[in-house]
C-alpha cells in the first residue's frame, strides 16, 4: 500500500518571478540570480516528474517574489488540503492564489482563518503523526487551528520547537521513510524524534537536512557531500540539486512543492 508520507502521484511549483530579489531572507548574503534559479527549478520539476508524478507547474507571480516556495501556502493529506495562514505578511497573498488549483485537486479544503499564524514549512507529516514547529512564522494559535483540522482526519498531531535562529522546523529535518528521519544534531537534542530512526547531517553540512523523500529518490541540496554519503550508505537514491539561489532566500528542497 502507497504511504501518504513519502509516495506521491501528484505536486505543485510554481516558477520564480522576476522580483525574486525581493525575497525574504533572514541574512544578506547577496542577491538570488533568475538565469540560474530558473534551470535548477527546472531541474527539481524534471527530477519528481522523473519519478512518475505529475507535477503541475504555475506561472511565477510578480507582486510575490517568495510565491515559489509554495510548501508554506498549504498542507496537503489524503483526506484534505488545508490552506495556511503564514506568519510573514509579505506572503499571506499567495495562499490565494494557491487556492483555486487545490480547489481543482481536492473536493475538500479548509483553511486557517486565524488570528493564528502557520507556515507549511513547519509541518512535518510521518506516516504515524503531524509534527508541528513553533516558530517566528508559526504560532500557538495557529497550531491549534491546524491540531482541529487534523483531529477531524483523525491525526495525532505533536506540537515541537524549532531551533532559535532557525526559519522552519523542516528547515532542519526531513523525512526520509516511514521510521527514517534526516535531521541537524541541533534539531535531534530537543529530543521531538524519540522512536524514530535518526540520521544525522554532517558536520557543517545543516543545510543539507532540508530534503524532501519524493517516491524512490531523495531530493537533497548539492553540495554536501558527507551528508550525502550518509545517504547512499542508507541505501536512498538521491537526486542533488543546485540549490545556491533559492538558501540566499532560506529556501530549500521541500519548500519548493505541494506534494500529494
Ligand atoms: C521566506 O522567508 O519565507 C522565504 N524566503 C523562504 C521560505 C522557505 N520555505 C520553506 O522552508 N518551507
Amino acid at each position: 500500500m502507497r504511504n501518504p508520507a513519502f509516495e506521491f502521484t501528484r505536486a505543485i511549483t510554481r516558477r520564480p518571478a522576476s522580483t525574486i530579489a525581493q525575497g525574504l531572507r533572514a541574512e544578506d548574503i547577496g542577491n538570488p540570480d533568475l538565469e540560474s534559479m530558473l534551470k535548477a527549478h527546472a531541474a527539481y520539476v524534471a527530477a519528481l516528474r522523473s519519478t512518475g508524478a505529475e507535477v503541475i507547474e504555475l506561472d511565477p507571480l510578480e507582486a510575490y517574489p517568495d510565491a515559489q516556495f509554495v510548501e508554506d501556502t498549504a498542507l496537503c493529506l489524503p483526506q484534505g488540503a488545508i490552506l495556511m495562514r503564514p506568519g510573514a505578511p509579505s506572503r499571506i497573498g499567495e495562499v490565494a492564489e494557491m487556492a483555486p488549483t487545490l480547489r481543482v485537486c481536492y473536493d475538500d479544503v479548509r483553511a486557517i482563518t486565524g488570528p493564528g499564524h502557520i507556515e507549511g514549512g513547519d509541518i512535518l507529516v510521518t506516516g504515524r503523526e503531524i509534527l508541528v514547529g513553533r516558530s517566528d512564522r508559526t504560532d500557538a494559535a495557529g497550531v491549534a487551528e491546524l491540531a482541529e483540522i487534523a483531529s477531524e482526519w483523525d491525526y495525532a498531531l505533536r506540537e515541537v520547537f524549532t531551533p532559535e535562529g532557525v526559519l522552519h522546523f523542516k528547515t532542519d529535518c526531513s523525512l526520509m521513510d516511514e521510521e527514517t528521519i534526516l535531521s541537524t544534531k541541533r534539531l535531534d537534542a530537543s529530543g521531538c524524534f524519540e522512536g524514530y530512526r535518526v540520521l544525522h547531517v554532517a558536520e557543517g553540512e545543516e543545510a543539507a537536512a532540508n530534503a524532501i523523500r519524493f517516491n524512490n529518490l531523495v531530493l537533497m541540496a548539492a553540495g554536501f557531500p558527507r551528508t550525502a554519503e550518509i545517504l547512499d550508505n542508507a541505501g536512498f537514491e538521491i537526486v542533488e540539486i543546485d540549490n545556491t539561489d533559492c538558501a540566499k532566500l532560506d529556501g530549500g528542497m521541500s519548500c519548493l512543492s505541494l506534494r500529494f
